[in-house]
């Protein structure tokens, strides 16, 4: 059937943010607009990072004031191993295979859907200030945490496979992810990887050829080199400590461990406007004070802006899970 020029709009306006910033989320990026903090130092470095590349790379001691809340996590995250006791290690009994598209290669500390515990130190470190501040800058609108675990990549010998292999995410039109290094990595550990510039504000337009897997269009290292240049790729290296911001719209990869197992927080930030559940909301969360919490804290389905009513993405039907 022959598009209509009305048609043809819309799906451009789409396409380049437009709707999506001032039809699906008129009134996050409004507020936001009113009233938001300049940032500065090297939460500013993030931000002109992020902007340019889709990508950029920090750390506990360079942009948080103080690690108190860092130390936090780590104490959590190692009372959680005492408590998981044995279930990492039976799980890393099958990290490198099934054919399946559950990543057998990954443990994930919180469950495949945690629970939103505000008062957590999960929920603490993702929205301390550089951070939540950060989020909301490069979205120019406030945003909503949408997902935090502890992932936990074993080394295995398997191909790479699922989120081992260069893929884009599809959840919204900017995707906001925060992985907290909690074990050194290095090349052999899977950093994360990123195509600089492949993100929707990135200049980077070429698509490297593909196959589907699990319902992602994948690429292996062959044909993304044949797309963007290996000189243009970023490998987040770097000790424990170490924290990679990327927005996952554009192509990225991670946590093929060869050698060592990996151990990190991931946090994700997305627009109001995603109205999948990434998280189990326990109808108890107490309603925050000031629009940034507020907005951060609020559930798909629940009190808030509510752009879109029938369940369903503006970017098409979300089919994928965090970290795909
Ligand atoms: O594990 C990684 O480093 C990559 C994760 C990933 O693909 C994602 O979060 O979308």
């Amino acid at each position: 059937m022959k598009e209509t020029v009305l048609q043809r709009a819309a799906r451009r306006a789409g396409r380049n943010g437009f709707a999506w910033r001032y039809l699906l989320n008129f009134r996050s990026a409004l507020l936001f607009r009113l009233s938001h903090p300049a940032l500065r130092g090297e939460a500013a470095r993030v931000l002109a990072g992020l902007n340019r590349d889709g990508v950029a790379v920090t750390s506990v001691e360079r942009l948080l004031a103080d690690d108190a809340s860092y130390r936090e996590l780590v104490s959590d995250v190692s009372r959680m191993q005492k408590e998981l006791s044995g279930e990492p290690a039976a799980a890393r009994g099958t990290a490198g295979g099934g054919s399946d598209n559950r990543k057998p290669f990954v443990h994930f500390y919180l469950g495949e859907c945690p629970e939103l515990q505000p008062d957590s130190a999960f929920a603490r470190f993702a929205l301390q200030e550089p951070v939540l501040h950060i989020a909301n800058a490069y979205f120019g609108m406030f945003t909503r945490l949408s997902y935090y675990n502890v992932w936990h990549n074993f080394a295995t010998q398997a191909e790479a496979r699922e989120s081992q292999l260069w893929h884009r995410d599809r959840e919204d039109h900017y995707i906001l992810k925060m992985f907290v290094y909690l074990s050194d990595v290095d090349e052999s550990a899977g950093p994360f990887t990123y195509a600089l510039g492949s993100h929707n504000k990135g200049r980077l337009r070429r698509e490297p050829e593909a196959t589907r897997q699990s319902g992602v269009m994948r690429s292996d290292d062959a044909q993304m080199a044949a797309a963007v240049p290996p000189n243009r790729w970023l490998k987040a290296v770097g000790p424990r400590g170490t924290i990679v911001f990327a927005d996952t719209r554009g192509y990225h990869k991670g946590g093929l461990t060869r050698d060592r197992d990996r151990l990190l927080f991931v946090s994700m930030f997305t627009s109001q406007s995603v109205r999948r559940e990434y998280f189990r909301y326990t109808g108890k969360v107490a309603r925050p004070s000031g629009s940034a919490r507020a907005f951060a804290l609020s559930s798909p389905r629940g009190e808030g802006p509510r752009a879109l009513r029938n369940g369903r993405s503006p970017l098409g039907e979300i089919t994928g899970r965090v970290g795909d």
